[in-house]
């Protein structure tokens, strides 16, 4: 964008950034290990479900391989992987959490 002055000069101005940030989608991976009532732990304690819909998310991941647990922001959504995978490997569980742009 160009913006006229009074004395004639031309001031070139970038355009307004208005793109919103890149967002991603944090999943769990299934596996043949994990116990389920470990996982609705995860997605309740991370991901803020209520025992429900935690179960639904589990069961989702169970029957198709992979669950989307929340879309956030780039480094929200690397500290929710790190927080869960921490947690799983710390009590001998090979839960798999990752990110994906969405
Ligand atoms: N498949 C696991 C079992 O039968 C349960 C499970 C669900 C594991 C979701 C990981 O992300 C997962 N115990």
């Amino acid at each position: 964008m160009a913006t006229k002055h009074q004395d004639g000069t031309l001031l070139e101005t970038r355009r307004a950034q208005i793109k919103p940030p890149p967002m991603f989608k944090v999943l769990l991976l299934n596996d043949d290990f994990t116990p389920m009532d470990f996982v609705i732990i995860v997605l309740q304690r991370f991901f803020r479900m209520d025992r429900e819909h935690a179960t639904r998310i589990m069961l989702k991941v169970h029957n198709e391989g992979k669950g989307v647990c929340g879309v956030f922001p780039r480094d929200v959504a690397a500290t929710k992987v790190e927080q869960v995978t921490t947690f799983a490997r710390s009590n001998q569980h090979p839960l798999a959490c990752v990110m994906e742009e969405n």
